[in-house]
């Protein structure tokens, strides 16, 4: 869909009633008072937290944040660490709550000013919550996904890498998969924990470490558990998009295939080379580099090379690689340092998908809109 929209897939929110229960919480997650500062501390072993503020929960900072930085639509979902930490009765009333809550959100914004030739496009659609915790009933989760699937401006679903506890390769969250390929929502993968801190040393290095390697870590084993255990064989619809443009999964894939194809418990599992299924992700493009985002583009076009079976020209997964990748923020994460008119963090992305060597003008376009219209149908009736 050709458009010269700037559309932010990658956009996060904590709801007023999800920073109450936090305000409410003597246990991480929770938000802190000290010396009058709200401060908010989600990450495991972090002590003190960050500062926060209206940035974090407030409609019209984002839509603040949308004009300064040239954003016309955000896809918005709620950040880390979701329902994670609540019983199953709690997080399943939590979950319909906070997806009622976001529709509300989104669908008494604004719309986009802009006159294009789509129906109605409005200015904040959502990612909605499911109740994705240890011993929930498959029902309960399965009514999330149909409330989400009927809310006209939510159109698909945040997730974090633990599934029902287990991960994502866990055979009891086919019947949700299921569900969600049927509803043809958006499965946004997301991570909180990263990996184990004992590698990050001794010195500290803050948050760094953390989310410049364990976030991406993270989603890259949660992404490459999933692909081994055949899900998109049984789900070939399922839509997933992978945050920070798929972790280090694009430079590993290579080798994972050549590891499976050496390893006698798996080899014969999957229908394809594990390359295949990487032209089958989407991924933002939070990569903050030109040169990362084509290699990882690269990595995704060539898949259909790899679909058993099939010539190239014959291959279902065809692809530019660049149309499956979508801009992102990552606000209210990344603020800047001293005060700016434009986030850096912000800045560095759009500067990244201009600058790739070998995308047309048309491709970026792509990237910085008209996939997310074309992967969310937004704006059409
Ligand atoms: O800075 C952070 O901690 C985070 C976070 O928790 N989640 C996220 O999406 N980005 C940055």
């Amino acid at each position: 869909m050709a458009s010269k929209l700037l559309v932010d897939v990658h956009t996060h929110v904590y709801l007023p009633r999800y920073a109450s229960l936090l305000r409410s919480r003597s246990s991480v997650p929770k938000i802190v008072s000290l010396n009058n500062q709200e401060r908010l501390v989600i990450l495991p072993n972090e002590t003190t937290g960050r500062p926060v503020g209206a940035q974090y929960w407030d409609r019209d900072e984002k839509l603040k944040f949308m004009d300064r930085h040239g954003i016309d639509v955000s896809v918005v979902s709620t950040a880390n660490p979701w329902l994670d930490f609540l019983t199953p009765s709690e997080a399943h009333s939590t979950a319909l709550e906070l997806n009622n809550d976001l529709e509300e959100y989104c669908s008494t914004g604004p719309n986009v000013s802009q006159t294009t030739n789509l129906d109605v496009l409005k200015r904040l659609y959502g990612f909605g919550l499911l109740p994705l915790v240890p011993e929930i009933s498959t029902e309960s989760v399965l009514e999330a996904v149909k409330q989400i699937a009927g809310a006209p401006h939510l159109k698909g679903l945040i997730m974090g890498t633990r599934g029902l506890g287990k991960g994502l390769d866990d055979e009891a969250l086919d019947p949700i998969w299921s569900a969600i390929e049927e509803a043809e929502l958006v499965v946004f993968l997301h991570p909180h924990y990263g990996v184990d801190s004992s590698a990050w040393g001794e010195k500290d290095n803050g948050h760094v470490l953390p989310l410049a390697l364990g976030f991406p870590f993270e989603t890259t084993t949660a992404a490459t558990r999933l692909i081994l255990s055949g899900v998109f064989d049984r789900f070939p619809r399922l839509r997933l998009l992978l945050a920070h443009s798929g972790g280090t999964l694009p430079q590993l894939s290579s080798r994972l295939a050549s590891c499976i194809d050496h390893d006698p418990v798996v080899a014969t599992r999957l229908k394809h080379d594990a390359r295949y299924y990487l032209g089958k992700l989407y991924l933002d493009a939070v990569a903050y580099g030109s040169e990362e985002l084509g290699f990882v583009s690269d990595v995704l076009a060539r898949a259909g090379r790899y679909e058993k079976g099939a010539h190239q020209e014959t291959a279902t997964v065809r692809s530019a690689g660049s149309d499956r990748m979508l801009f992102g923020t990552d606000h209210p994460f990344f603020p800047p340092l001293s005060a700016t008119e434009k986030w850096r963090s912000v800045v560095e992305n759009l500067d990244a998908i201009e600058n790739v060597q070998g995308w047309s003008a048309a491709d970026k376009d792509a990237v910085r809109g008209g996939n997310a219209l074309s992967l969310f149908k937004l704006g059409s009736k």
